[in-house]
């Protein structure tokens, strides 16, 4: 890298806390001025590994990323300037240990409220180890056409209304960090543009100091002149001014320092900036203005003046032919990103789900259009619930109550069956809840538990058809099919299963029908004549009550019984229900 050059098109950093948008930022920037890597080599996030996703123009990429300083400087050898977005506690630490890295040069510190002494410290040890600092309170800074560190001069709009994709011929160097964004605006209107803007930023101890980057810029041979933009507080334009008187900066210098407007207060104002205050008539931004002047800078006689004399100095290198102004380039289309593009109403994209039961766009989420207050507020039962989120609507309360007594009954039945077995060995194999819980429902099949919506559809069939139970069973046998929800390991036709009893009973008492359920029992009939434990079992007795609550309740039509029989949805009842057990 030539002398005085910080940054290049090949420069690449490592960025210290993930921020998405200001990285996003970055690599926006790389892709419009054509850069062919991505100036962002790693990321550090402490205590996480692995990548990021971001774009570099269209494509996607993965920028690793680190847990500590250390391991991403070894992986990332050639990235040589350390982006710091570290809170103010933690960014004096982090960019000491970033400095003292071999690989590291440049330290930019965004924080603002860094402890001076801390300051001082990381001055000291860069300026004895050949480092840069740019900071701390600064946006950073900018190479035109080349790298930029973090959100330094905006969105990608104002970057390219400032030309800062390609390099002009002013070096730029201010305190401020908002005001640099201002100036990129105003130098690409009266000049060629920017060739590297560097904001110190408003501390009263920055990393570097006004005089270090005119120095630097004047050892660049694309720079041809420069402008600074100092403020009030602070001794730093002195150096400049220095550094003018001793014929040490041999291109032109454009000036102004902000904060004339201190003396219309009656007492000492502190500006926004920790520096920003005069500590006395040296420090007054009179003084400094008039120091520069007399030092040989240009210095126009307030900041509306400033971008004449800019544009003056720059008109006059060009006469001189030591400007040739750099020819226009068109910078390539960033595409937008697609949140931002819908935000804006410029794209319509089409939902990749669509829910007709769960709704979480507005303030509180609803259930099939109910509003989870009004749930709680109604004193909703899980019944309830469940009749919103499968069937779509309210269902009366002795449907919903006997949804809820079918998930009390099957929530378990001892620690035999299938999937009780499978849970309870996987647990005593060291799996986690879920893992245990999962074996055991993988069990749920037609021979357990998961023979409600067969016995529903067979049950239906049969019954729809007019089918006496002799022809029912025995059309079955032909065909080789188990009646589904006849038949128990365990129960009799004379030790009956009481969770059948009970539904039998809520349901004789609150159907206005028991149609379905009435035939499964003449069902039952016919095959404990043949053998004693085909008894109407809890899948059997589930699924035809389940007819009956579907036909008899009046609220849905014949097509929509048809379906949800068709599609099989209650087999979940038993999901759920037995999930209850297995987790316990
Ligand atoms: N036979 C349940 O079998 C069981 C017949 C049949 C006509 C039938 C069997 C069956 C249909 C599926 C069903 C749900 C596998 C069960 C549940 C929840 C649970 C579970 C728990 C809980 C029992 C002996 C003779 C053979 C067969 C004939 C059998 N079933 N004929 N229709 N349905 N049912 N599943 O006792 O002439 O000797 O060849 O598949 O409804 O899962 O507690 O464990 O809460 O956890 O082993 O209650 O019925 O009888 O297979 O040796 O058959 O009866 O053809 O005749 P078994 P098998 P044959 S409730």
């Amino acid at each position: 890298m030539a002398t005085g050059q910080l940054f290049s098109r090949t420069t690449q950093a490592l960025f210290y806390n993930y921020k998405q948008l200001p990285i996003q930022r970055m690599l926006d920037f790389d892709f419009l001025c054509g850069r062919e890597t991505p100036s962002v080599a790693g990321i550090i996030n402490p205590g996480a590994e692995g990548f990021q996703k971001l774009f570099f123009g269209q494509e996607e990429i993965a920028i690793p990323v680190h847990s500590t300083i250390e391991a991403a400087c070894t992986a990332h050898p050639t990235a040589d300037v350390f982006i710091n977005f570290a809170s103010f506690r933690s960014a004096a630490a982090s960019s000491m240990a970033a400095l003292k890295q071999p690989t590291i040069r440049v330290v930019a510190i965004i924080a603002e409220g860094v402890p001076e002494s801390d300051t001082k410290q990381l001055i000291a040890y860069a300026r004895s180890n050949n480092k840069v600092v740019i900071g701390p309170a600064t946006v950073g800074g900018i190479q035109a056409g080349a790298f930029k560190i973090g959100d330094t001069a905006g969105t990608i709009d104002n970057i390219v209304q400032c030309k800062l994709y390609r390099p002009g011929s002013v070096g730029f160097v201010s305190k401020s960090g908002g005001m640099s964004n201002e100036m990129y605006n105003t130098i690409a209107r009266v000049t060629d543009g920017i060739y590297e803007g560097i904001a110190i930023g408003g501390d009263v101890f920055p990393g570097s100091t006004l005089s270090d980057h005119i120095l630097r810029f004047n050892n660049i041979p694309q720079v041809k002149m420069m402008v600074v933009l100092g403020e009030l507080g602070g001794r730093d334009e002195y150096s400049l001014v220095e550094a003018l008187k001793q014929g040490k900066v041999n291109k032109p210098v454009v000036a102004w320092v902000s904060g004339t407007c201190a003396r219309l207060f009656k007492s000492e104002v502190q500006f926004g900036h920790a520096g920003a205050k005069s500590g006395g008539e040296m420090e007054s931004a009179q003084a400094k203005n008039q120091a520069l002047r007399d030092a040989g800078a240009v210095v126009p006689t307030s900041y509306e003046a400033f971008e004449a004399v800019i544009k003056e100095t720059f008109d006059k290198l060009v006469e001189q032919g030591k400007i040739t102004p750099v020819k226009e380039v068109m910078p390539p289309q960033i595409p937008e990103d697609l949140n931002n593009a819908i935000k804006s109403g410029k794209v319509r994209a089409p939902t990749h789900i669509i829910s007709t039961i769960s709704d979480d766009r507005g303030e509180e989420p609803c259930y099939a259009g109910v509003p989870m207050s009004s749930i709680v507020e109604r004193g909703y039962g899980v019944g309830d619930v469940i009749s919103l989120l499968w069937f779509k609507r309210s269902l009366p309360r002795y449907c919903t109550h006997f949804i809820e007594i079918c998930i009390m009954l099957c929530a378990d039945h001892g620690p035999c069956v299938s999937g009780a077995h499978n849970t309870i060995v996987t647990a005593r194999a060291g799996k986690d809840l879920v893992s245990s819980l999962v074996s055991g429902l993988l069990t749920i099949g037609p021979r357990f538990g998961g023979a409600i919506d067969d016995a529903a559809r067979y049950f239906k069939d049969a019954y729809d058809r007019g089918l006496t139970p002799y022809e029912f069973v025995e059309s079955m046998k032909k065909k080789g099919i188990r009646v589904p929800g006849i038949g128990h390991r365990i129960k009799r036709g004379d030790n009956r299963d009481k969770r059948v009893e009970l539904l039998q009973r809520f349901a004789r008492t609150h159907f206005p029908s028991v149609k379905y359920m009435e035939y499964a029992v003449q069902v039952e009939t016919y095959t404990l004549s043949k053998a004693n434990n085909l008894v109407l079992n809890v899948d059997g007795a589930i699924g035809s009550l389940f007819l009956d609550l579907l036909a008899g309740s009046g609220m849905f039509s014949k097509q929509e019984i048809d379906e949800i029989v068709e599609i099989g949805y209650l087999n979940g009842l038993f999901v759920l229900a037995r999930s209850i057990g297995l987790i316990g």
